[in-house]
């Protein structure tokens, strides 16, 4: 949320913070937020129109936004201006030389306003899921031995782009020994009989991401494969159903590790049981070991706990959540119980 009180002006010129302003795919430029106007600096090829949170669009040069942004301080009034400690150094030095000598240079600011998501950003954040489940209940079809890592990614990603998918996640697909690794790259083995197979992907719907990890096994579970499954399924359950506003960040994370390392499968929880998500598909407060963050009403973090067995395999099961006053509401609705295909 954008706060209702702004001392000093802020130019915005992160891609994925003036996308979170002015919500257009395609629009490229610079975000001027001062307490009684919101400009849209933009240039290239329209000037957009009816934009939301009371922007007002001015159709600029690139080249000419310092001049721009250093004129508009003095019609306002104010001598000091904010920038993001990503912005370009020359547009500090255009700023600088047009008149303006109080710049200040923050990180994080609008990082931190986006962290709590209002409805418009959740409904995106639903359709981002729904789409991820549906490849999800599409790819059980395509799942059989011979098939390679490389193929089934791309069939999800496939199926995702035929739903509106502007982009994805990088997809993970890990079978048999390579599900041991949390971050594995999909290659070209074919999935076997027996393999365990990690499906890590997700896409985005006006810029906000879907998360969803499922594990899968081709033909029948072993007893270990079995346990495996189980506990990882109870430690997530756990989250999903505690997790609330309220709770520090590394208690949340607790509720699913305790689980784990309660059985003969201590320590092989690798990960951090969650990150926040939306516009960047890692931002804002996750659940972390260690870390004394409070979740707010409104944060969106993914739940997912995993175990990883060096050489043997693992399993991952992930959702994505909004934290909410009393509970989490999860956004992807994809079969949690143990499929075996
Ligand atoms: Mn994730």
């Amino acid at each position: 949320m954008i706060p209702e009180k702004l001392d000093i002006p802020i130019l915005i010129t992160d891609n994925v913070n003036t996308r979170w302003l002015h919500r257009l795919p395609m629009a490229q430029g610079a975000i001027l937020l001062s307490e009684n106007k919101r400009i849209f600096f933009s240039w290239g090829r329209f000037t957009p129109e009816n934009l939301p949170n009371g922007l007002e669009a001015r159709a600029i040069q690139r080249d000419e936004l310092g001049a721009a942004v250093a004129a508009e301080l003095d019609a306002l009034n104010e001598p000091e201006i904010t920038v993001e400690n990503t912005a370009p150094y020359d547009l500090v030095r255009q700023i600088e030389k047009a008149g303006i000598s109080g710049i200040r240079v923050k990180a994080g600011t609008v990082q931190k306003w986006r962290e709590i998501k209002d409805e418009w950003e959740i409904e995106q954040l639903k359709k981002a899921s729904q789409i991820t489940d549906h490849a999800f209940s599409k790819i059980l079809g395509v799942l059989k031995p011979g098939i390679t890592e490389l193929e089934v990614a791309a069939e999800l990603e496939h199926y995702m782009r035929l739903e509106g998918s502007e982009e994805f996640n990088k997809t993970i697909v890990a079978s048999g020994p390579n599900s041991s690794k949390p971050h594995h790259w999909p290659t070209d083995r074919k999935l076997e009989a027996g393999d365990f197979v990690t499906m890590d992907y997700g896409c985005t719907y006006n810029g906000y991401h879907s998360d969803l990890t499922r594990t899968v096994v081709i033909g029948h579970a072993s007893d270990k494969q079995r346990r495996i499954y189980e506990t990882v399924y109870e430690a997530q359950k756990a989250a999903r159903e505690r997790l609330t506003a309220g709770l520090i960040s590394k208690e949340a994370d607790a509720m699913a590790r305790n689980i784990i390392d309660g059985t003969e499968f201590k320590g092989t929880f690798l990960h951090n049981l969650g990150h926040g998500i939306g516009l960047d598909i890692h931002e804002g407060t996750g659940l972390v070991e260690g870390s004394d963050a409070v979740l707010e009403a409104g944060m969106v973090v993914s739940i997912e706990p995993g175990i990883y067995i060096k050489d043997y395999g693992g399993v991952r099961i992930e959702d994505i959540a909004v934290v909410r006053r009393d509970g989490c509401m999860v956004l992807e609705n994809s079969d949690r119980a143990l499929i075996e295909i």
